[in-house]
């Protein structure tokens, strides 16, 4: 072959142009950001535009005697008052939720939460509102409440949903209480059963992983445009799925989606908490659509935080059974969800629990069987949010719990129960007792560098010796998580919402000049998926990133798409926008050859243009090949240069880390002490590492925050605490520990470039890590739990408790 001599540095020079796959690039999004210059929904305005305002119930169950909104419509600047009864003639008082539940917009003749919807007052501004809410007259006649889901179930509860009256089959199947939303039950019972009765050691744990809030600096809120003359609706809006608020609103009012234009702007974060269609959203558009007027609602704090999407309040015990050697043979767990007034969680339709089933962790474990029971209680409905891959935070709890309790009776090393589980290497693609075909994953080397990079038997040894000293002031604790994380939202054989399958969709268009617009389904609430998609792009299509607009969150030009949530982005869409390239650089490499004058199996792609095989010197560029495309293509190909790409993913992705948490609780105030947290994440390829950093550091923050300090309870009465920031734990950089981060790459199998989510791992693996990290200081002392959140007032009760504090 007559190689021509290449010069590196040119090469070089070409690679670091494009900014592929790979480079730290920096945030294209941030300039924007850290000037202002962002649009969120709030920085929407309209000729015309008026305000809606919530009315909400301070019971949290009560029967609606009356409403008078008489005093509130003659306020001047009121526009509208709307009820359940002005939204029944539109058969809007009710909606479908996503959880195949139905959810009232507006409170129809009862509530069941604090805070739920009972009117919307549109007015002038949100001033003029906020003093007409006021004179709204609602006569209520309190019900008995329950907030505990145990309590919920017990014969003669209180009847939640008087809407379900003599329904014992809900959308998940059958019903055998009032209050019962559904069983769900995957693995083998009789042969889990049998693994325990011949097991030599078993234990059992019950855990509750509590309420929290993702609490993103941005409330939920739209603005939406009814125009009456072109019968047009324009709606802005927070949300994570734009499409598919697209196709909700269609089936709700009837208006064709071709008529209909969802913007999901600037969002300030999401974290799962704008996913779900609220009531707000409803009566916005139902106001607009009245009134010919713009109807702008944006949440205040306190409602964001009581009403709008929580997470977790899962009620689990776990069971293990083992060999006196701790290899695990059998897993059994069993949950009641609180699910609070309506069911509303955002899960794959077949899946009421989402990926719980992801529960057997990293480890081989041949029998495992789980049993999850909904429960309505007089909470605020939802459960999925929060960077939780659909309960896969749940899972991960359960699992990387229970493993530390089995250790601990039988006196191994947390570490070295781990090793002796794992899925070894050459299992995969391993089928797991649960039904899930992990693609693939390497846990043994990642534990062993993490405890290589923190010299972990220096650490215990130092442990041991404070545990031997009656005078150390403090306790020291060492927490271990291997976790496996399950993303991708899916294949859509398995995965739909609404009936429509989780897909995901990449449209690319290169002008003459070679630079490119790019759009997608999917919309970021602070990813980075303007930077980061580029970057695929520019790998594999030749492209210089710095060239290429991304564009996602409008449905009137991305193509359709399930939206940004459970890490599917890069699994999903990224994968679409991989093969959109490739189509986009298989028509390029016919130009090129046409151009050459050779044939197309000729030509060989070579970073940023092609070249012929052997002969590297005759080369086009993508930049000529794009001006080409557009006044010299071969006969009989169509002019232009662009792709669309819906993809289908044959599988989810398993990405999966080491994480390492030291913490030095204070026997003297119950404070504990982050000393170390060092995380080691895999995603297989990475894309931008830099982001992927940010990422981990955000979603090991939220960890950080979760274990120690937040927390949304309630009182007897149902009344919501925490439910403000004074009350609320968000940690500043003053609170927040630092993070030592590394990883490993093992590329997914299936997935074109062999990325992997990675956005939700920090947070699913760090909170077991933090509360292993916790309860291990105390485990000499026989403990084996202790509940979240860890906070001082807790630990200080738990030193008095084992005589130590002080
Ligand atoms: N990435 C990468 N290489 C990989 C995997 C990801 O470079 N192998 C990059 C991606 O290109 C993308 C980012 O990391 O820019 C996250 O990608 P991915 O893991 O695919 O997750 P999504 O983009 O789908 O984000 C969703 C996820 C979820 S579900 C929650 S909840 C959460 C999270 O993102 N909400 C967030 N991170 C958040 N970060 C911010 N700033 N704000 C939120 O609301
Ligand atoms: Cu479950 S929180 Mo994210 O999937 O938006």
């Amino acid at each position: 072959m007559n190689e021509i001599a290449r010069d590196p540095a040119a090469d070089l020079g070409r690679l670091e142009r494009l900014e592929g796959i790979g480079c730290a690039r920096k945030r294209r999004e941030d300039p924007r950001f850290i000037q202002g210059r962002g649009t969120y929904v709030d920085d929407i305005h309209l000729p015309g535009m008026l305000f809606g305002i919530m009315i909400r119930s301070p019971y949290a169950h009560a029967r609606i005697k009356s409403i008078d909104t008489s005093r509130a419509k003659a306020h001047p600047g009121v526009h509208a008052v709307l009820t359940a009864e002005d939204l029944k003639p539109f058969k809007l008082h009710w909606m479908p939720t996503l959880a195949g539940d139905v959810q009232a917009v507006l409170a129809d003749g009862k509530v069941s939460f604090q805070n739920q919807e009972v009117a919307f007052v549109v007015a002038e501004d949100r001033y003029i509102a906020a003093d007409a809410a006021e004179m709204v007259e609602v006569e209520y006649e309190e019900l008995p409440v329950v907030v505990d889901p145990f309590k919920a179930m017990l014969p003669d509860a209180p009847v939640i949903r008087d809407d379900l009256a003599g329904k014992d089959v809900g959308a998940h199947g059958a019903r055998r209480h009032h209050n019962h939303i559904f069983n769900w039950q995957i693995g083998d019972r009789d042969r889990t059963d049998r693994a325990f009765d011949a097991a030599a050691v078993t234990v059992s744990q019950d855990m509750l992983y509590p309420r929290v809030h993702p609490c993103p600096l941005e409330t939920c809120g739209c603005v939406a445009s009814y125009d009456a003359v072109r019968g047009d609706l324009t709606v802005w809006i927070t949300s994570q799925a734009p499409h598919v608020v697209r196709t909700v609103v269609g089936l709700l009012s009837s208006i064709p989606e071709s008529k209909i234009r969802i913007i999901s702007p600037d969002i300030g974060g999401g974290f799962g908490n704008k996913v779900g269609v609220y009531p707000g959203y409803v009566t916005a558009i139902a106001a607009s659509i009245v009134l010919g007027r713009p109807v702008k609602w944006i949440e205040s704090r306190n409602e964001n935080l009581t009403t709008t999407a929580f997470a977790r309040d899962y009620w689990m015990t776990g069971e293990l059974a083992a060999d006196t050697d701790g290899r695990i043979k059998a897993l059994r767990v069993k949950v009641l969800a609180d699910h609070g007034a309506f069911d509303a969680c955002a899960d794959p339709t077949k899946w009421p629990a989402g990926m719980f089933h992801v529960c057997t962790g990293s480890y081989d474990i041949a029998n495992a069987h789980v049993s999850v029971d909904g429960v309505y209680t007089n909470k605020f409905p939802g459960g999925v949010s929060y960077r939780c891959s659909f309960r896969v935070t749940e899972a991960v709890y359960l699992i990387e719990r229970m493993i530390d309790v089995l250790a601990q009776k039988l006196g191994i090393d947390k570490a070295e129960i781990r090793l002796r589980n794992f899925i070894p290497k050459d299992k995969f693609p391993y089928h797991s007792a649960l039904g899930l075909d992990y693609d693939s994953g390497d846990y043994t080397p990642a534990l062993q560098k993490v405890m290589k990079a923190v010299d972990y038997d220096a650490l215990r040894a130092e442990q041991a010796a404070k545990r031997a000293d009656p005078d150390c002031p403090t306790l020291m604790g060492i927490g271990i998580t291997t976790f496996t994380e399950i993303v991708g939202a899916g294949p859509s054989k398995s995965c739909d919402i609404l009936g429509i399958g989780m897909f995901d969709s990449c449209e690319i268009r290169v002008h003459p000049d070679g630079s490119a617009i790019a759009r997608m389904g999917t919309i970021s609430q602070g990813q980075g998926h303007q930077t980061t998609y580029a970057q695929i792009i520019a790998t594999e299509a030749g492209i210089p990133a710095s060239v290429i607009q991304v564009e996602e969150g409008d449905t009137s030009t991305a193509p359709y798409g399930l939206g940004t949530y459970g890490s599917r982005s890069t699994p999903v869409a990224g994968a679409a926008v991989a093969r959109a390239s490739h189509k986009i650089r298989e028509k390029a490499r016919k130009i090129a050859a046409h151009l050459l004058e050779v044939s197309p199996d000729d030509m060989e792609f070579d970073l940023d243009q092609f070249r012929v095989k052997g002969d590297p010197a005759r080369a086009k560029s993508m930049k000529e090949i794009a001006w080409a495309a557009y006044n010299n293509v071969p006969e009989g190909m169509e002019m232009g240069l662009e792709a669309v790409d819906y993809y289908d993913p044959p599988n989810f992705t398993f990405p999966f880390g080491a994480y390492l948490a030291v913490v030095d609780v204070l026997k003297a105030t119950g404070e504990i002490k982050v000393r170390r947290f060092y995380a080691l994440d895999d995603c297989g390829t990475r894309i931008n590492p830099m982001i992927i950093e940010g990422q981990i550091h955000g979603g090991l923050t939220e960890g950080f925050a979760v274990a120690f300090g937040q927390e949304l309870p309630y009182d007897e009465q149902g009344n919501v605490l925490g439910g403000t920031l004074m009350d609320y734990f968000l940690p500043t950089a003053v609170e927040t520990p630092h993070w030592e981060t590394d990883f490993t790459v093992t590329p997914s199998p299936h997935h074109p470039i062999g990325a992997k989510g990675v956005a939700e791992s920090p947070h699913v693996g760090s909170i077991p890590c933090f509360s292993n990290a916790v309860i291990d200081a105390f485990a000499h002392l026989g403990v084996t739990h202790t509940g979240m959140p860890h906070n001082a007032y807790r630990t200080w009760q738990q030193l008095l408790a084992l005589n130590i504090a002080g």
